[in-house]
């Protein structure tokens, strides 16, 4: 038996509900609620001390970091194979897959919470954000206190966006050969990303590949988009812009905006 504890708008869960819809494995949802700070509680913190979501139970085993268990999920289930045999297409899909979480997943949080999370600390002074906000989180203590309860920088703002846009770049050059990252292959690598790319449209970023210039890497993401796999990972609420007021990143960006 699988659950998955996760929220319906992280793009970490997100990876591990697309890996699992291409699997077509069922799995128990168990939604976790990040606004209420549920993945913040006593009980929560002893499935996964880290205090963030995804979590994966399998038959009582806990499995954790989304990457990590995507990778497991495909060597429990090999029915659909979503990694390549030969040892040296399997290291390229690892090679996307840190290159993944170093760049892209952390500058995504940037935009992310200057954009559209940032509401959740209104009327915070900088004191009570520390303690209420930052201090409670095991893993992102530094990263909240560094963003403070104003947001991120304007430089750091542009720091991520840049980062993106590398990235976008970067799988654009590889998608030239496409269809998928690695070529033939449809793989994790595809996976993991997806997600990323996805909230860079909600966040109004899609002009990183919608500019005409990256034409591989924007039909790489529509045949991505049409995989009924995709449908399944995000259901409704998936996307911020369905429950929150987003500010575009762009917009953000704009001058005189502070
Ligand atoms: N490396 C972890 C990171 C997980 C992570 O950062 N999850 C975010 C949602 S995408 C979270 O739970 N954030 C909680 C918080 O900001 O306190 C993984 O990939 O599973």
């Amino acid at each position: 038996m699988i659950e998955l504890y996760h929220a319906m708008h992280s793009t970490c869960s997100q990876k591990v509900r697309l890996c699992l819809a291409e699997k077509s494995l069922a799995f128990d949802s168990r939604l976790v609620a990040i606004d209420r700070k549920e993945h913040l509680t006593d009980w929560y913190l002893k499935l996964n001390p880290n205090g963030v979501v995804p979590t994966l139970v399998h038959d009582g085993a806990i499995v954790l970091d989304s990457s990590v268990i995507c990778e497991y999920l495909d060597e429990q289930f090999p029915e659909v194979r979503l990694t390549p045999r030969p040892a040296l297409e399997r290291a390229r899909m690892r090679t996307w897959m840190r290159y993944f979480e170093e760049v892209p997943t952390a500058a995504v949080r940037v935009p992310s919470f200057n954009g559209a999370f940032l509401s959740r600390f209104d009327g915070l002074d900088e004191e009570r954000f520390r303690r209420e906000q930052a201090d409670i989180r095991p893993l992102r203590k530094h990263f909240y206190r560094r963003m403070g309860p104003k947001g991120f920088s304007t430089s750091d703002l542009e720091a991520s966006v840049e980062q993106l846009s590398s990235a976008v770049h970067r799988m654009d050059a590889a998608l030239v050969r496409g269809p998928w990252l690695l070529g033939e292959t449809y793989s994790l690598a595809d996976i993991v990303v997806a997600p990323l790319v996805d909230r860079m449209a909600d966040l109004g970023l899609d002009d990183l590949w919608n500019d005409g210039k990256r034409p591989a890497f924007a039909a790489w993401f529509e045949r991505l988009r049409a995989r009924p796999a995709f449908g399944e990972a995000f259901p409704k609420g998936a996307r911020l812009t369905e429950f929150l007021r987003v500010t575009s990143a762009r917009e953000l960006l704009a001058p005189g905006s502070s």
